[in-house]
């Protein structure tokens, strides 16, 4: 069986992906596992980005599968596991601090594993010949922990930036979507990410000015990522909503309140697609038509969380929650969506 388009992603438990193990990984472009231990997923011939985040809600373990309908071949270039084909590439990097060198606790450790990991991450992707990304996730530990005066996830900033510079690429404009997300301490350093043949078109979000134009009271080094990437995959458009929190202009808004948090993160996603739709023409993107992975940054928030994420994307779509710290210490929830064109019905294995 080979997926209704080009790309395809799957939430599904280990088990669950273990019982399709008849079918064989042969389009299993890549895989990210979300569990709180090192939960076992042994494929020798597909990369398993392992992220310490835990799944919320009683799933002890989940897997983000990304099937691809050509032929993959998998391999290494310096840090970086991928597999890839001719219009599509995964790739993933873990990087513990205390082996990037550098001293951990003033923070020259996380700089030094941002940028050998975004270094070696660029590298394949011109290795295999892909322009750049269209999508990167980024799970960092402690990501609000301060080190000699600056939050770690400013430093990771200041790291990603430079890496993007290094490589001679823009830091505006057409950049990847992505995420930046805590894990618990200890954890290494996880990169991961999606390439293309066709690299996709940045969209911008117009409640939200642009990530990279933010002012420095957000840190020396603006974060580079666009809101979206809406890329024409072989068979129909497709939309990576980057990781979408409560920031309307540039500021945190509904500080303290969590409902009031996801509401104003739906209606960010909400006017995304409108702008993703207006730069496709038609209408290809819906909210009910988007798989959802929702960050939590309190467990006992929960509840209140899905309440309002249910309630913003009737008809119902599938979404996962996870536990994690998000890159604004005020910033209770964040939100990431992907959805191609169409039905798109929540297909099982
Ligand atoms: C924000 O909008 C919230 O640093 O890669 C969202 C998506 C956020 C990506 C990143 C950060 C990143 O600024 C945080």
């Amino acid at each position: 069986m080979t997926p209704d388009r080009l790309l395809e992603v799957d939430y599904l438990t280990p088990d669950e992906l273990a019982n399709c193990r008849s079918r064989g990984w042969g389009d299993v472009l890549g895989i990210a596992l979300y569990a709180g231990d090192d939960a076992q997923l042994d494929m020798a011939e597909v990369p398993v980005a392992r992220v310490t985040t835990r799944p919320l809600g009683g799933v002890p373990a989940l897997c983000e599968v990304w099937r691809a309908a050509e032929p993959l071949t998998t391999g290494r270039i310096g840090l970086v596991q991928y597999r890839a084909g001719r219009q599509l590439a995964f790739g993933c990097v873990t990087l513990a601090e205390a082996k990037a060198g550098g001293i951990v606790a003033d923070g020259a450790a996380l700089r030094e594993a941002a940028t050998r990991a975004y270094a070696d991450v660029f590298r394949c992707l011109k290795m295999l010949g892909f322009e750049r990304a269209i999508r990167i996730w980024n799970y960092l530990p402690e990501i609000n922990c301060e080190v000699g005066g600056i939050e770690r996830y400013r430093l990771f900033n200041e790291a990603r930036q430079c890496a993007f510079q290094s490589a001679s690429y823009n830091l505006r404009g057409n950049v990847p979507a992505a995420c930046a997300l805590g894990s618990p301490a200890g954890s290494p350093l996880v990169v991961y990410f999606l390439a293309g043949a066709d690299p996709g078109a940045a969209i911008e979000n117009p409640r939200q000015l642009a990530a990279y134009d933010y002012p420095a009271e957000y840190g020396a080094c603006s974060p580079t990522f666009s809101r979206a990437t809406l890329a024409n995959a072989v068979s129909g458009p497709m939309l990576f909503v980057s990781g979408t929190a409560s920031i309307v202009g540039h500021r945190t808004v509904h500080v303290g309140d969590v409902i009031s948090q996801t509401r104003e993160t739906m209606a960010n996603i909400r006017a995304l697609v409108a702008e993703a739709n207006r730069v496709a023409g038609g209408e290809p993107f819906a909210l009910g038509r988007l798989k959802y992975k929702a960050y939590v940054r309190r467990p006992g928030d929960l509840a209140a969380v899905a309440a309002e994420i249910t309630a913003a994307v009737q008809p119902a779509a599938p979404v996962v929650y996870l536990n994690a710290d998000v890159c604004r210490e005020d910033l209770l929830v964040e939100i990431e969506a992907v959805g191609g064109a169409g039905p798109g019905k929540p297909r099982r294995w």
